[in-house]
């Protein structure tokens, strides 16, 4: 039976970053990496991708050339937990044991779960989703054909990840209609589960204004269930409505954000919590009834928004706590929630939000980053998928925390300081 110091389940943002760090500390031959694809996406690309800003092969690398080099890389699925006796069961049958298990698998896309939409996505060229490495090939051709009429985009009814990039990719498409003259033809509509456009006032603030000088429009409490591409109807159940009242909107270009959870193997296994997330402590990210166990990045239940960003500063923490167990000292790190959003209102231009649990800023830049900016834009476009790939997936990067206390030293005034 294979056995491994430190065990790794799900390669991307948050387990590959991790099992890289792992392999320095405990040297890569007692690293296991269980993986099933041989390529590894840079998700957050995929708004620009969609949006015909870059190219959707910038955002793939091989997967064997980021994980660690002289680790074990089982190319298979995770399809059993057993935390009692320390194994990880493969598709192929075979139980891997472990010292220390981190579970890092992300979210699961439910696209299924809304009638006819996986044949609208085979059937219906106006209908598309950034959420997927084939679907997202289908937004920026759409979004050129767009001749008028209705543009929907949608918000599901389940906790997502990045939460901004539903409304991203309305604003990267609204700013491509105008400049092209087909604005005035165009109803943009989002319509969204949620009751806010975002969930931190600062940033919702910013973002209204937006909408509304952009004459776009947005009915919340609207949930997706079901599309018909034969007619081009969208079905949206009014979530605020007793008895389920539905409204049916026609569609000449239709984005979805698919329904999300855990992968089936981890919301049927005994790790999670009655939500289906994998039940960490939101400081420390150890498990709550296994102490052999971490969780990392959208898999888990602490509750700050999922993004590749707060994947980020988990890697830090979690690597300090996991060393400590594993010398049996204290843990000493502590996870505030940071987590980071940039907000892409056109080409050229974003709001980059960066909060913690509380919703309370948390902003790198000793500027007011609730304003749109041109740097800010820099920063998502060209900065940092180099930070992802050169430090990140090396284990190299812990997010900006260093480097927002060094550019806010005597700077600040009260409200660029966190609660503490
Ligand atoms: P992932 O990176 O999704 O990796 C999960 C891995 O687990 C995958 O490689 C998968 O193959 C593997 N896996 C799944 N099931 C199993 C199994 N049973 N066995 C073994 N392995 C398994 N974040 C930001 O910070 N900024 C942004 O601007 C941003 N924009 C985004 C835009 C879009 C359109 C999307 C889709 C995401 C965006 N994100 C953004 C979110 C970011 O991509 C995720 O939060 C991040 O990738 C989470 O990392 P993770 O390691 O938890 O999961
Ligand atoms: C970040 O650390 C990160 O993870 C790699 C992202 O994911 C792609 C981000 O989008 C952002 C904004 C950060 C935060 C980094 C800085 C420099 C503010």
């Amino acid at each position: 039976q294979r056995q491994f110091k430190i065990l790794v389940v799900g390669a991307g943002a948050g387990g590959c970053s991790v099992a890289n760090k792992f392999a320095h500390h405990v040297g890569g031959e007692k690293v296991g990496v269980i993986e099933p694809n041989d390529e590894h996406y840079y998700q957050p690309m995929w708004t620009l991708v969609g949006g015909g800003v870059k190219k959707l092969q910038d955002s793939v690398q091989k997967m064997s050339k980021l994980l660690p080099k002289k680790g074990t890389w089982m190319k298979t699925k995770a399809v059993a937990f057993d935390p009692e006796k320390c194994t990880v069961t493969t598709a192929e049958g075979e139980e891997v044991k472990y010292e220390y298990l981190i579970v890092a698998t992300g979210l699961q896309l439910n696209y299924n779960k809304i009638k006819g939409l996986p044949e609208a996505f085979d059937t219906d060229p106006t209908v598309c989703s950034n959420y997927d490495y084939n679907y997202v090939q289908k937004t920026w051709p759409a979004i050129q054909n767009f001749k008028g009429g209705n543009a929907i985009f949608t918000f599901p009814n389940t906790p997502i990840k990045c939460a901004g990039a539903p409304q991203k990719i309305m604003y990267l498409a609204e700013d491509w209609w105008r400049k092209n003259g087909m604005r005035e033809k165009a109803n943009i509509i989002f319509n969204s589960s949620l009751g806010v456009i975002f969930g931190v006032k600062k940033y919702a603030n910013s973002l209204n204004k937006v909408i509304e000088s952009r004459g776009m429009k947005i009915n919340y409490k609207r949930n997706l269930i079901e599309v018909r591409p034969e007619t081009r109807e969208a079905i949206f159940q009014n979530l605020d409505s007793p008895t389920g009242e539905t409204e049916t909107f026609k569609y000449e270009f239709l984005h979805v954000t698919p329904p999300m959870s855990t992968p089936d193997v981890v919301r049927d296994s005994p790790l999670v919590d009655a939500a289906g997330f994998v039940d960490v402590d939101k400081n420390t990210l150890q498990h709550k009834k296994y102490s052999n166990i971490f969780g990392i990045g959208d898999c888990t239940n602490a509750p700050t928004s999922k993004t590749a960003a707060a994947a980020a500063a988990q890697c830090g923490i979690l690597e300090t706590n996991l060393r400590a167990v594993m010398a049996n000292k204290p843990m000493t790190a502590q996870y505030d929630g940071y987590t980071s959003c940039p907000l892409i209102t056109a080409r050229g231009k974003c709001i980059l939000a960066e909060f913690d649990f509380d919703g309370n800023p948390l902003e790198t830049f000793p500027i007011n980053q609730g304003k749109e900016r041109m740097t800010m834009y820099h920063m998502k476009k060209d900065v940092m998928p180099q930070i992802y790939w050169h430090m990140m997936m090396n284990g190299h990067w812990n997010g900006p925390g260093v480097y927002r206390k060094l550019m806010h030293l005597g700077m600040d005034g009260p409200e660029k300081q966190p609660a503490s």
